[in-house]
């Protein structure tokens, strides 16, 4: 039995108020190609569907335009909810969709109580043990959350570990057997730009040790980390994050995008492989003066990108961002790049200064520096017309 399994589509996502629209639906639509070339039995969503709990219908459309295409292609879907999502509204969707052969799991279920999903193709039964992301609030009471992280983290981690052992118990023989979740792995990666390795661990967030993921699948597919990536050293050596389908964000910048084929049959290791996703526009980041961004800009590999602009400038200016932006199409995102005068500032009493001296502490914090003289004398031009109205 063949599946397809992909993750974290966060439908509705925008890049600093610029609409991802035709981008999600383009990578829909590759995936949807893939799925019915590698004539797929299973499409797997592990989580975070919609960018928001209270998604748009523009984004609910997208949802069930690319539902809709693989019910017509005969391909049964399977979406779990992630922490992003309405589960409520996820729910409700299934009360129908069900009737179609898609497939949803909103809330945690013991494996006794429809823990386990199970799809029948072509006399094989494939057994998939569906873990919503589990919120932390399910997990430890109002108490807990007044002791000591550390043991609060301990305290999710058992809870977690339990949910998926209880899960899987319902597994029965001559099946195939999966595992769908959404869910931080201790130590995920969560980028890798320019050779420097940015990792999670949990002691900063809720999440369960490798170790302690259940070794009966054949195969875990989670959601929650949108760096795609195999999680070595699981149980049974067969986990794996889809990861994100567009770059959505400049953390998530020179990761290339995939979906994951798994082939099983019962009793069998999973064969795993995975395709890459080339929809969706890159995100890049240039440095520079201004005039050095601008040029990279028009650069050929850059045309068709989001930019985020870190420029290398002797001090704020003002008007300066929407200069670039209106100067480069896809420059979404400007952030300076000058020696910041680090000063404790907020020790004086704000009561004691005057507007001109409280509007210099307050650019100084904003920005790290000084405002320039043109500034300030427009300032004191605003003040005086202020000043001269009361
Ligand atoms: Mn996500």
């Amino acid at each position: 039995m063949r599946f397809l399994h992909t993750a974290d589509w966060h439908l509705g996502r925008q890049i600093r108020g610029r609409s991802r629209v035709s981008e999600f639906e383009a990578v829909l639509t590759e995936i949807k190609d893939i799925a019915v070339s590698e004539d797929v039995d299973v499409v797997l969503v592990a989580g975070d569907i919609w960018d928001t709990n209270s998604p748009s219908p523009e984004s609910d459309r997208l949802l069930f335009s690319a539902l809709r295409e693989f019910v017509a292609h005969e391909i049964e879907v399977v979406l779990i909810a992630g922490n992003h999502d309405s589960a409520h509204k996820l729910d409700a969707i299934g009360k129908l969709s069900e009737l179609l052969n898609v497939h949803t799991q909103a809330y945690v279920k013991g494996h006794d109580k429809g823990g386990i999903i199970r799809i029948t193709r072509d006399n094989v039964q494939a057994e998939i043990a569906a873990i919503p992301w589990i919120p932390d609030g399910k997990a430890l009471d109002a108490i807990d959350v007044l002791s000591d992280t550390v043991k609060n983290r301990g305290i999710y981690q058992d809870f977690v570990e339990g949910i998926y052992k209880n899960v899987v118990k319902g597994y029965t023989s001559n099946s195939v057997h999966l595992l769908m979740g959404h869910v931080f792995v201790d130590g995920a990666l969560l980028a890798d730009i320019e050779g420097s390795e940015r990792r999670l661990h949990i002691d900063v967030a809720y999440g369960v040790d490798k170790a302690r993921l259940p070794q009966e699948p054949q195969y875990l597919a989670l959601g929650h980390i949108h760096h795609p990536q195999e999680i070595l050293g699981t149980p049974n050596g067969s986990a794996a994050y889809a990861g994100s389908i567009l770059q959505l964000d400049f953390g998530e910048r020179e990761q290339q995008k995939i979906v994951r084929i798994i082939d099983l049959e019962p009793g069998l290791p999973a064969k795993t492989r995975l395709i890459p996703l080339t929809s969706g526009k890159p995100l890049v980041e240039l440095k520079g003066t201004p005039e050095e961004v601008l040029a990279k800009s028009e650069k050929n590999e850059n045309k068709n990108a989001y930019i985020r602009a870190v420029l290398e400038v002797d001090a704020p200016e003002p008007g300066m961002a929407q200069k670039m932006r209106d100067s480069a199409a896809g420059i979404v995102d400007i952030r300076l790049d000058y020696d910041r005068i680090e000063e404790n500032i907020s020790t004086v009493s704000l009561q004691d200064l005057k507007p001109e001296e409280l509007f210099v502490r307050y650019y100084q914090e904003q920005h790290g520096t000084i405002p320039s003289d043109e500034l300030l004398a427009l300032f004191r031009e605003i003040l005086g017309e202020v000043v001269s109205t009361e």
